[in-house]
């Protein structure tokens, strides 16, 4: 098992590779080539640029998160067979250069979404939140607006500006998509990827929708563990996996985390440990990562990931912003850090107890 964390990489990230480095028990970064659209190809030089500049902060890359899915491929549009072949360049590419674990989300237009980025806690922290009630006033045509205000100018991670000014073409271009039809096509997809995937032993790694329900009308297909296992089970292959991510799966109080793990088992190579508050039945946040501080315990669930023999990378995920950090929202250093290393303190101790 293999503690990383994020980095956005050169002109992005806030965090250095100096300071990644030092939080003890880091492996390596994941990362992705920030500038990309979904649906281009990544070349070997881009990668061979990333690895450098990672490798000259002393870290290796470990994992792509992510190589994202152009909406072509999820709708299965006029371009994607196009943009397949594209990405499965990316994949050779990928695979050359020793990169074999590829996260990847098959959520319709855009990716997580909070609707408060800084809500501020009693102890002075500030974190990500979600309100249902505040995402069923939203009026989509205006997303962009209130994503840039809500993310106080910083760009955030899988709301590309792109995707945001053809919002409403895009959602009109989903207006038929059922539910199986996004399913049918992530199969597709999975299947024409197969083989570059066997050639380098690179495993795709799905991540869950988050929140965990369809949102704004378009249809969520990676929210539970019945999903999950369908996926799974329809292409029964090496390369077709599951990032856990227990901020994600964990906004729906209904999932038994631990249960998705042992469904999962072996179909795991990463996962994304945070903790997430339910303070209602509309509303959560991302809370600190220790049990006691969130809705998810923690304990129960690294233990599952130990239990079912896990042996991927894994990473803290988001954090609080604390002692006055700047950063993008969700992925300051500090707050990472701390996780990481109660994670790591959890992880010794089952070790330790199971010999
Ligand atoms: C949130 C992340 C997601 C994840 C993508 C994977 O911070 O976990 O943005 O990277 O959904 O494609």
């Amino acid at each position: 098992m293999k503690m990383t964390l994020r980095w956005y990489g050169p002109g992005y990230d806030t965090v250095s590779l100096e300071n990644i480095r030092q939080i003890p028990g880091i492996k390596g970064v994941v990362t992705s080539l920030m500038g990309k659209l979904p649906g281009e190809v990544w070349t070997d030089e881009d990668i061979a640029e990333l690895q450098a500049a990672a490798k000259e902060g002393g870290l290796d890359i470990l994992a792509f998160e992510s190589i994202n899915i152009s909406d072509d491929i999820k709708i299965g549009g006029a371009k994607r067979d196009e943009h397949i072949a594209n990405y499965i360049k990316s994949l050779e590419a990928a695979g050359k250069a020793g990169i074999q674990t590829i996260c990847y989300n098959f959520m319709p237009v855009f990716d997580w979404t909070r609707t408060d980025l800084w809500r501020e806690r009693e102890d002075g922290s500030f974190v990500l939140a979600y309100n249902q009630e505040v995402i069923d006033q939203v009026d989509v045509t205006k997303l962009k607006e209130s994503m840039e205000e809500m993310s106080g100018g910083h760009l955030l991670p899988g709301w590309e500006p792109e995707r945001m000014d053809r919002i409403r073409e895009l959602f009109d271009a989903y207006k038929d998509v059922t539910e199986e039809d996004l399913f049918q096509n992530l199969v597709y997809f999975l299947n024409a990827i197969e083989d570059v995937c066997s050639k380098y032993d690179i495993k795709m790694a799905i991540h869950p929708d988050d929140p965990a329900w369809p949102i704004f009308g378009l249809p969520r297909i990676i929210t539970n563990k019945e999903q999950i296992v369908r996926l799974l089970t329809t292409v029964d292959k090496p390369h077709n996996n599951l990032t856990f991510c227990s901020g994600s799966l964990g906004t729906n109080p209904k999932n038994d985390m631990v249960e998705i793990i042992h469904a999962a088992k072996g179909r795991i190579p990463f996962a994304h440990l945070r903790n997430v508050r339910h303070n209602s039945p509309t509303d959560f946040e991302e809370s600190a990562h220790l049990s006691s501080d969130g809705s998810v315990d923690m304990y129960e669930l690294i233990k599952a990931l130990h239990d079912t023999g896990f042996d991927g990378i894994y990473r803290p995920d988001h954090g609080r912003m604390i002692w006055g950090e700047k950063a993008l929202p969700g992925y300051g250093l500090y707050d990472r850090a701390l996780g990481a290393s109660y994670m790591e303190g959890i992880w010794e101790a089952l070790e330790k107890a199971g010999k």
